[in-house]
């Protein structure tokens, strides 16, 4: 889809002096970060722009993305990576981090969101800053205002802050260094009448204050709306032609994206305007699994100065549109040999508040020591994660279990929340065998679909393949072929069924006395 350079070289006799630097490309594909990655907030530092992510009961928190083109991505870092900026006591996909907000002024980067079940005394919102995007992040400065979605919008070297407290849009002034508000909370925006107006974003464009917000809630209905002033306290005037974004109406019935909302807006380096905002992809009978995930859409104004989303108001999987020239994709096919590493990479999520004692890199592989804490447990087991960014796919993974008291479990969690999640994994047997076993948790049903028994100390290799409406698992011991073991249905672990505000991770996990040895897991997308 992509006009190459050498392409234009090839048709233009290899002179690439006019197109250098004029934009030259056309084409994407949505979602633009698959996967768990809800709530993107953007901001642009000359040709660098960087995204943001909510993560909830998940450490470290706030993915952090750089990127060139807004289309490919690349983790930096976590913006939340130490437990003093990051309390997760009893968090579930409810609660925690809830969606941030990135901006940068003068200097610094500012990134602004809510810790909900663990916050400082009556405060939820808290702000942190970095003069390097990669870290380290400050320690969290609280704020007064309450409510979801905190942004700030800097003009003239003050500090508008809006987030919503009480049903609508609240602005005051705070101090960006200290956190104090200067000025009492003003309700400017009620929104269009949409439930839950929230995801406030302040821009300036051509003497006006715009003002996007998402009503709906975040589910099916979701949308994104705007309004806008001359004074940044209001009133705003509504645009005639809301929502901006919204996939409820027939022209999108069928798409293969729903629940569009929660959208930040950027100006590329070439004055083009984007948007990035989330939604999902219904995978079973409208359940959907991946969580919600970062889109991008191109934004135009129209002659009343009012942004235009993708012509329509829709997105698609494919974009034909122009974009930012590009820089090249990475493949998403993740092989992770354990005994190579010494750490995990920034994609890697733990739940709640880790203890990084039981997580070892070792010459075995990746060795995870069990604790009391089990799959189920709200405290935090020792488990080991990547998000679900696909709806087919497939992961494969070689352990052991070694040292193992009766009801240890070393093995892989598909996990969705701690009510929710199926997990195939060796147990040790009060005989001191071992078997291999394929349970589900889901709510207050729970059981075995399958036990094998194994031999005790030997490596298995398990295979999980994702498809739109199961998982099946099959595993080889001794490098036989593959043997399944059955199929669980994927609609019990979608968010509409689970509930809460995440998707699915997959990884390693141990629990009970043992030690988990893991030599490999991969993860492939499928074509
Ligand atoms: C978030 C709110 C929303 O804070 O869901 O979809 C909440 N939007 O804006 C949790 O992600």
């Amino acid at each position: 889809m992509t006009i190459t350079k050498r392409l234009l070289a090839a048709l233009t006799g290899g002179c690439l002096c006019i197109a250098a630097s004029a934009q030259i490309d056309r084409g994407y594909q949505n979602p633009i970060i698959p996967g768990m990655y809800p709530d993107p907030s953007v901001c642009r530092v000359g040709n660098d722009y960087y995204l943001v992510n909510s993560t909830f009961q998940y450490f470290p928190g706030v993915p952090i993305f750089h990127s060139n083109d807004l289309i490919h991505w690349n983790q930096i870092g976590n913006v939340l990576d130490r437990p003093s900026q990051l309390p997760l006591k009893n968090a579930n996909a409810w609660l925690g981090i809830y969606a941030p907000t990135i901006r940068y002024n003068n200097g610094t980067y500012y990134m602004v969101t809510s810790n909900i079940g663990n916050s400082n005394g009556t405060k939820s919102n808290f702000f942190v800053t970095a003069t390097d995007p990669a870290g380290p992040w400050s320690e969290p400065i609280w704020l007064d205002q309450g409510g979801i979605d905190p942004s700030f919008y800097f003009e003239d070297g003050k500090c508008y802050f809006t987030s919503n407290p009480d049903i609508g849009i609240w602005l005051c002034e705070i101090d960006p260094k200290t956190g104090e508000q200067l000025t009492e909370s003003k309700l400017i925006w009620e929104g269009t009448g949409g439930r839950h107006p929230e995801a406030p974003h302040i821009y300036k464009k051509d003497g006006y204050y715009y003002l996007v917000i998402a009503e709906g809630g975040t589910e099916m209905g979701h949308m994104v709306t705007i309004a806008r002033s001359r004074d940044i306290y209001g009133p705003y005037e509504v645009n005639p032609d809301n929502p901006i974004l919204y996939h409820q109406r027939k022209i999108t019935q069928a798409s293969p994206i729903q629940g569009t909302g929660h959208a930040d807006l950027v100006q590329a380096a070439d004055g083009s305007w984007w948007m990035v905002c989330l939604a999902f992809r219904p995978q079973i009978n409208g359940m959907h699994l991946t969580g919600r995930e970062t889109y991008l859409a191109p934004v135009e104004w129209n002659a009343d100065g009012w942004p235009v989303v993708n012509g329509n108001g829709t997105i698609s999987i494919d974009m034909d549109v122009p974009t930012l020239p590009q820089t090249p994709a990475k493949s998403r096919e993740a092989v992770y040999d354990f005994a190579r590493m010494t750490g995990f990479g920034h994609e890697w999520v733990h739940l709640r508040n880790p203890h990084f004692e039981n997580y070892r890199f070792t010459s075995r592989g990746l060795e995870l020591t069990g604790t009391s804490a089990t799959m189920t447990s709200i405290e935090s087991p020792t488990f080991a994660a990547l998000r679900q960014q696909d709806i087919d796919f497939a992961l494969t993974s070689t352990f052991s279990m070694i040292d193992a008291s009766p009801g240890a479990e070393a093995g892989i969690s598909i996990y969705m929340d701690v009510t929710s999640h199926y997990d195939l994994f060796i147990r040790e047997n009060a005989d001191s065998t071992q078997s291999l076993v394929l349970s589900y948790q889901l709510h207050s049903i729970s059981g075995n679909k399958a036990i094998v028994p194994l031999p005790a100390g030997e490596n298995v290799t398990v295979k999980i393949d994702g498809k739109d409406d199961r998982y099946t698992f099959s595993y080889s011991t001794g490098g036989a072929e593959f043997t399944t073991l059955g199929s669980l249905d994927t609609r019990f672990l979608s968010t509409e069924t689970a509930g809460g505000f995440t998707g699915v991770t997959i990884g390693a996990f141990a629990s009970g006395h043992c030690t988990g040895i893991f030599r490999n897991l991969s993860y492939t997308p499928a074509k």
